[in-house]
Formats: structure tokens, sequence, C-alpha cells
């Protein structure tokens, strides 16, 4: 009843633009259309749930309870917009002067457009007085903030830590590695070639092990607010491990209050695997609704997924998580506090390491120091301790900092606000650079990342990649991930910082990245900020490890004349020597880049040489140098150490430097590069 009340207000409200004569008919005719068209049950969600689907040009405006109705506003053009109540023959086309109109369908369309335009998410809590107001305010209605409303550090055991843990022993107990006997080498081998992983020793560990809690012992203080939000959180899984996708939820139901964890919402990306199918649906029947398990009809990818993942949870808070993943101790209320204060932060928690073999829980980052993410031009992630002028803003190590970007996998956000911004762009495939995507928007567009040292999820690193990405990648030129960084970098960065990107990876400009005019249009709608706001504000670290790149005289394939062999990394870890084979003319392992300063570059790593020695190693931080030059006329690759030359040795086929000879075709180089067969 309340929710009706509720409803009735913001139309009375929304009749403060109408003649008196409308209010009550504006109002008895919508009552009316929800009559007829929404049973009681389902009118909170029709009123409330009012999302964003941009990347179809769709504002979905309502569903029921059971997600099976679909109510749509579709934008034509500036002025019109076309109603889908989802019945035949009642699409319209509405402006706001239908508000007035007779047309019950249209005033109530009208309404909800008016709604949609001044970012009425929802109408929880709009009273009449509040409602012209909140017109000219543009934080959208739906969020309640409670600006001030900070966690508080007590010398008591904060409210939502655990009491009375049990102490347990057996596989894997406490984190601790589990080393399975030899005679089960075989399973051991099979499972970490299936799976990346070692699933034997997994399924010998108990779903609910204990393991160790690693926060700073600070965090055990901290007293949150009590009526944090309801939160789904979202595990989007394609042929996991059964008993590490089941371990991710259990702990996720062992170690979060159970009044905040509204659903953990399963996501299965079109798994093949038998034990995936009915042996799951029937094991999360145990959890008697609180565990819902939705399946893609076909494979989608990680990115969309996530997408339909945030669609179809109805908590007001999401929580990502990878499918295999162990969440430590009271790790979801320090997660919520940040975004209870205000819905525009995303929050991070700091990722423990699960080893793939014995399965140890233990921390990756040194106890008491924190780190930030950031990126490299190539756009490749990277992290970085928290600089002075972050951590100088704060009193206590664990409270949450801001961060100006994020790994991608783990993250909790308001999830009106993640649709509001348009979830992930639709066109990036598969998975990589969304992480970046979605850190530029939310930092450009008006809101922020906190990462939560009390927060703390283990996380299985794989020791490869087990599946393929399927027809996903098919009909598709060049590396997918580029392809998702140039869609990132297009949209969100200046002319200035874009350079950088295509000095770093030059191939890069010959990619098709197909259309991303929605993209910058949400860029526009939303007025977000410029990238080199973000540089100087936010980011301002990435420099001081990754300056700004002076552009590439010459890049490409380096060929050697004598022999018609190119420079190649050879695929190997660096550092290590750098090899020679066969040009091939596809870029990576044999994308060399030379630069106005003289450093010789391949994709992160730079080129060191001596006499007797060519070495490949990361490039230092924070110089962009080398002591390299090239002499066009005699074809010369000069090293500074004494100005000899880069020479292959004519029996031994390794590379060196020795004194310059201009008869020595073994010394002479071309950097070329065609333009790719894309
Ligand atoms: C809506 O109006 C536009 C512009 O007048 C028109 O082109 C379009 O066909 C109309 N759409 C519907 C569904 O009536
Ligand atoms: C896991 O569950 C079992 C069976 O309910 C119980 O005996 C054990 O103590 C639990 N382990 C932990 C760490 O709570
Ligand atoms: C290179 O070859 C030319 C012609 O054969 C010869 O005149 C010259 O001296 C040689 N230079 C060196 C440095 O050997
Ligand atoms: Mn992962």
């Amino acid at each position: 009843m309340q929710n009706i009340t509720i409803f009735l207000f913001t139309l009375a409200a929304l009749c403060l633009y109408c003649e008196s004569k409308y209010f009550e008919s504006r109002c008895d005719l919508v009552e009316e259309l929800r009559k007829q068209e929404f049973p009681e049950d389902k009118m909170r969600d029709w009123v409330c749930l009012i999302e964003k689907q941009s990347e179809r040009k769709t504002h979905k405006i309502g569903s029921g309870k059971d997600g099976s109705k679909d109510y749509g506003l579709f934008q034509i053009n500036d002025k019109y917009w076309c109603s889908n109540t989802g019945i035949p023959g009642r699409d319209c086309n509405v402006t706001c002067v239908d508000l007035l109109s007779d047309d019950i369908t249209k005033a109530a369309t009208c309404a909800k457009l008016i709604f949609e335009r001044h970012n009425f998410l929802a109408c929880e809590n709009v009273g009449a007085e509040s409602m012209s107001a909140l017109i000219s305010d543009s934080q959208p209605a739906y969020y309640k903030s409670h600006q001030n409303v900070y966690p508080t550090l007590k010398s008591e055991l904060g409210n939502f830590e655990p009491r009375n843990l049990k102490d347990t022993t057996g596989p894997g107990e406490k984190g601790r590695p589990y080393h399975m006997s030899q005679d089960r080498a075989n399973d051991v081998a099979e499972s970490e070639g299936e799976y990346g992983m070692n699933i034997a020793a997994s399924d010998d560990i108990a779903m609910n092990r204990s393991i160790p809690d690693t926060r700073l012992d600070e965090c055990k203080y901290w007293h949150y607010p009590e009526e944090l939000p309801s939160t789904s959180v979202i595990i989007v899984f394609h042929n996991e491990g059964f008993s590490v996708l089941m371990r991710t939820v259990h702990s996720v139901i062992d170690r979060s209050p159970p009044n905040i964890l509204h659903e953990i919402v399963l996501v299965d990306d079109f798994s093949d695997k038998e034990n995936l199918k009915s042996n799951l649906d029937n094991y999360i029947k145990r959890w008697k609704g609180k565990v819902r398990l939705i399946r893609n009809a076909q494979r989608e990818g990680l990115i969309r997924t996530r997408s339909r993942g945030a669609q179809e949870a109805t908590g007001d808070v999401i929580v990502f998580l990878d499918a295999h993943c162990e969440v430590n101790l009271n790790w979801l209320p320090p997660l919520l506090a940040p975004i209870y204060r205000d819905y525009r932060i995303m929050t991070v928690p700091v990722i423990d390491g699960v080893d793939h073999r014995t399965f140890e829980y233990r921390p990756v980052y040194q106890h008491g120091t924190n780190y930030r993410g950031i990126f490299e031009w190539g756009m490749l992630y990277k992290e970085n301790e928290v600089p002075e002028r972050e951590a100088s803003l704060h009193k206590h190590p664990s409270e949450p900092y801001k961060s100006p970007t994020h790994a991608g996998g783990l993250f909790a956000i308001n999830r009106r606000y993640f649709l509001e911004i348009g979830a992930y762009d639709p066109g990036l495939l598969v998975w990589g650079g969304e992480n970046f995507e979605l850190s530029f928007k939310i930092w450009q567009c008006g809101g922020s990342i906190e990462w939560v040292p009390c927060s703390r999820v283990g996380h299985v690193y794989r020791a490869f990649m087990p599946y393929s990405f399927g027809n996903l990648a098919k009909n598709r030129k060049g590396s997918l991930i580029t392809i998702n960084y140039k869609r990132v970098i297009e949209t969100w960065f200046d002319e200035e910082h874009k350079e950088f990107f295509y000095t770093r990876e030059p191939m890069a400009r010959f990619l098709d990245m197909g259309d991303i005019s929605e993209q910058v249009a949400l860029r526009d709608r939303l007025k977000c900020k410029p990238f080199s706001w973000f540089m100087e504000n936010v980011a301002y670290d990435v420099y001081d490890k990754f300056p700004k790149l002076p552009k590439n005289i010459h890049w490409g394939m380096v060929k050697n004349k004598a022999t018609g062999v190119c420079l190649d990394t050879m695929g190997k870890a660096a550092p290590a020597y750098i090899g020679t084979s066969t040009c091939h003319g596809a870029g990576n392992s044999q994308l060399f880049r030379l630069n106005e300063a003289g450093q010789l570059g391949v994709g992160e790593r730079c080129v060191e040489a001596d006499v007797n020695n060519v070495k490949q190693a990361f490039c230092r931080l924070g110089t962009v140098d080398g002591p390299w030059s090239f002499d066009e006329g005699h074809s010369h690759l000069i090293h500074r150490l004494h100005g000899y030359c880069l020479t292959l040795q004519p029996h031994s086929k390794q590379l060196g430097l020795a004194p310059c000879d201009p008869n020595n075709t073994y010394q002479q180089w071309t950097i070329m590069h065609k333009k790719p067969n894309w």
C-alpha cells in the first residue's frame, strides 16, 4: 500500500506542471492504467525500475518482478519517443505535451518520460514537495545519500565482525597448502590441463574451509552503518571447476551478513561441462532461492555476460566476483559503506592469492602496504604504491583510498548507477579493457573508485586460460584485446593521450574498432570531463612510472640485410636474450620501436646490449629514453657504447655489438612495417 501512496504522490508532484483540473484526472488516468497493466504485486517494480539500456538506445522503464514484462521507451530523435508497452498496436509517438493528453497511455508514457529526462531512476522517497527541487537537481531521486555517514573506528570489536569462529582441521583448512599424494599425480596433471588449476585438490578441500584473516588488525574495529544497501553478488562463469565455483558461493554465504546479502546470481556463459548442468541446479537448491542461476543461450563473453547479470540482479548494489574466489572475513560491509555514503563510488576489495596447485591462501601484497591501479600507455594494467598525495588524506592505513583504475574482476557498484552509465560498452569483445572503460567512465563522468583495504577476497590465479573464445573471435582481424583498447581510448582519451597509445601500439591504428558513436554520445550526454582532467587530478602518478612517450622515428620489423631474418623476442619472459627468426610481418614479437629519445622497445620491454649480448628487459620505470640511434645512410643501429653497431654474428648467429663497418651487411638493418592485410 505504501508503494501506491508514493506513486500517487509522485504523480501529484508531476502535476505541479498542470492545471489543477488535470491534477486529479492525471492521477486517475494513470491509476487506471496501473490497474489494467500492472498487477498490484508488480507495482513497485513498474514505477521504480527505470533503467537505461543505452546499447539498444532503449530506455527500459519497468519489468515485472519475474522479469517477464518489458516496457520501454525508444528514442527516435531528440523530440520523438516511442513507447513500447509490450502490447501490439499500442506503440505511440509522444512528446511531453502528451502529459496533458486524454489518452491515458500517452499521458502515462509521458510521465515516465519526464522521470527519465530528469534522471528519476525511481520514485522512492519522492514526495510532492521535493519533486520540483529534484527536477533542477541532477541527483537522481532514487539515491538516498547519507553524505556524512562514515564508518567509525572504536576500541571494541566491529559491529559486523564474526564471532566464535570454529577451529577446523582438514585438507586446505586455515588456507594452508594442500599437497596431494604422489599416487594422485595423474589427477593433478589432468585437472591442471583441463582447468588451469588443480581441481582434484579443490575437490578434497571443504567447501566451507577456513582461511587466514589477512587484514590489518585495525580492520576488526571498524563499525559500519547498520542499514547498508541490499546486495546482489554476480558470478559469471564458463566451464569453471564445480568445487571452485561452489566454494566461491559458500564463502559469500558464510561471510556476508544475511540481511544485506540479497542474492547471489550465477550467470553461466554457455558452459558445456556435464557437472555444471542439472548437478548445479540441484546443488544450489539448498540455498532456497538465495542463489539464482541464469544461463546464456549462446556464448557471450565475460563483458556482455556481466552486463546481463547486472540487468537481472535485484539488489541495490551489485558485486562482481570471478568464479574462483573465496571472500575473507567481514568482506562486504567495508565495500558497501562508501557506496552507502555516495552512490557514485565504486569500491574494490584487495585481492589475496589462492595457489592454483595447492589452494594455499596467502596475501599477494606486502602487509600494510597499499597499492592502487594505474596503466601504461599500451593499456597494460599496472599497480603503484599509493602516492603521498593520496595517502596523506587518510588518518588510518585501513581506510578506503582513491584509485585511478581497477583490475577488473572484483568490485562493487550501485546497480542503477552502473546501468545509468551504460554498464560496459557492448562493443567490447570477450574480455580486456573493460576495466579501463569502466574506470575512465566513472571518474570522468562524476564518480570515483575506492580501494578498500579491509575487504579482502582470495582469487585463484590460473596457470593459463583453459578455454578458447570460440565463435566470439570469428571474423575479427588483429588482436581482440587491442581492438577493445582502441575503442576505450578513442572514446575516453584526448588527442595528446591517444598519441601515446598509438606510439606504444602502432599497429592499433589499422584496427577496425567498429562504431563508437554511442559511446561518444554517452560521454557527451553525461557531460564527462576531459581525460587531461583525469590525468591531473586522479591518475597523476601514472607519469611517474610511465612518462609521456616521445614519438617513434621508426617502427616495424628489424630485418637483417645479410640473412633476411628479423629481431624477435622469441616469446620469452623478460629478462631474456633477443633472438632472430623468419620475418612474419604480424607485429607482436617482431614489432620494435625506436623513439626520438633513443629507446628501442618491443611491447613494454626495452632492448639493452653490450658486446656479447642483446637483451630484452622491462623498460626502467620512469624512463622513455635509451642508447640507440639509426643511421639511415649506412642502415646501422648504433648503440651509444663506443658508438658500436648492432651485429648478427655470422657464425654463431648471436646478436651483439661490434665496431661499425659500412661494408658488413650483418650490421645492416631495415626497420619497416607493412599495412597489415586486415
Ligand atoms: C514518430 O514520429 C516520427 C516523426 O514524425 C515519424 O517519422 C515516425 O514514423 C513516428 N513513429 C511512430 C511509431 O509513429
Ligand atoms: C563446515 O561445515 C561442516 C559441516 O556443517 C562443519 O562441521 C565445519 O565446522 C564447517 N567449517 C567451518 C570452517 O565452519
Ligand atoms: C669497403 O669496401 C670498399 C670497396 O670494396 C673499400 O674501398 C673500402 O675500403 C671498404 N671499407 C672498409 C671500412 O673496409
Ligand atoms: Mn579470475
